[in-house]
């Protein structure tokens, strides 16, 4: 049995930060063992740098949304195209860092510990071997039902909800960050976004931080679920507050369906002048209902590319967002 375990919130390519959380604890390999809750890559800096250190390391990790991201991209599985970062991370990764990395399992247990690690989440009262394996990677609270979600504010933080045993350590929520409960713990503290890396220390039971070197990623949210792809429509856009305008503004994304039925997302900010499409007056489309229109200028843009038509800003494109269908049918913002 090691001297002590150190289970590692979300990494996310943090690599630096994760060699000096572990100089602060002064980690013996062979004598400590290292876990990881998972997303090693993305966001950050150099994931596969932090593959490759788990992995010549003999250290563990269970898998992260993040990390399958990857194995399903490079596997043919999705065609959502990857972010700059994810591509970067997949770019620089050897055949041996993704054999290793398609291998982790969904979760860890440690008995001698009594000790469960899971990238997102567990539903109450299901034993761990009949767990969806998207709950385990996405869940994030619990629906008045019972039923998991990918999101907060649909309910409770799962964490406040399960009675254990085992006591369940987890990451994926960077949002919610340091979450203590009385049998679970959640470690994303957002390391990539300028916060801190965070590790459980057993059997001593305290938690270790480190505070980023940098802010490594915009502060977006991660993937937003929308709603299902039949609920967009092509004559009423989806306003939606998603992230923030290069100035630090909250940004309103408008959500739609072209006339073939198609989703596109763009961002509520006129080409001609940075203003609002709408200008407050939430009407998003000329009369006819078949254009995008500025209402400062009459710009129109078509639904199905953001192209500007007619007006000012004639032969601009609206700004777009990546959207694509995940495989339950809901539109997905990234
Ligand atoms: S500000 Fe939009 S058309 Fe002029
Ligand atoms: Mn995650």
């Amino acid at each position: 049995m090691p001297d002590r375990t150190v289970i590692v919130g979300d990494i996310h390519g943090c690599l630096e930060e994760l060699r000096a959380l572990l100089g602060d604890l002064r980690f013996e390999s062979g004598r400590d063992r290292l876990v990881s809750v998972g997303d090693l890559v993305g966001k950050g800096p150099d994931g596969a740098g932090v593959v490759r250190f788990m992995r010549e390391g003999g250290h563990e990790a269970v898998l992260g949304n993040h990390d399958e991201k990857l194995l399903r991209w490079r596997a043919g599985e999705t065609k959502k195209p990857l972010s700059d970062t994810h591509a970067a991370h997949a770019a620089a990764m050897t055949d041996a860092d993704w054999a290793w990395l398609e291998a982790l399992p969904l979760y860890l247990e440690i008995p001698e510990l009594d000790v469960l690690v899971v990238h997102a989440g567990v539903v109450p009262g299901v034993p761990i071997r009949k767990q969806r394996r998207e709950d385990l990677l996405l869940m994030r609270s619990l629906r008045p039902d019972g039923t998991a979600s990918p999101r907060l504010g649909d309910g409770r933080l799962w964490g406040s909800r399960y009675q254990g045993p085992p006591r369940v350590v987890f990451g994926h929520d960077a949002i919610t960050g340091l979450q203590r409960w009385p049998h679970a713990i959640g470690l994303d503290t957002g390391c990539c976004y300028g916060g801190h890396l965070s590790a459980l220390v057993l059997p001593e039971n305290r938690v270790a931080q480190r505070r980023a070197f940098a802010t490594h990623a915009a502060a977006a949210q991660g993937p937003l679920r929308l709603c299902p792809k039949a609920e967009l429509s092509s004559t009423e856009p989806r306003p939606i507050v998603w992230g923030r305008l290069e100035n630090g503004r909250p940004r309103e994304v408008l959500v739609l369906a072209t006339p073939a039925g198609e989703p596109r997302a763009y961002v509520n900010v006129c080409m001609h002048l940075p203003v609002p499409l709408d200008g407050g007056s939430r009407q998003f489309m000329n009369l006819a209902k078949t254009h995008l229109m500025c209402g400062t200028h009459g710009a129109l843009y078509r639904l199905e590319d953001g192209y500007c038509t007619e007006g000012p800003c004639e032969g601009s494109t609206l700004e777009a967002l990546p959207i694509w269908i995940d495989d339950d049918g809901w539109v997905v913002l990234d």
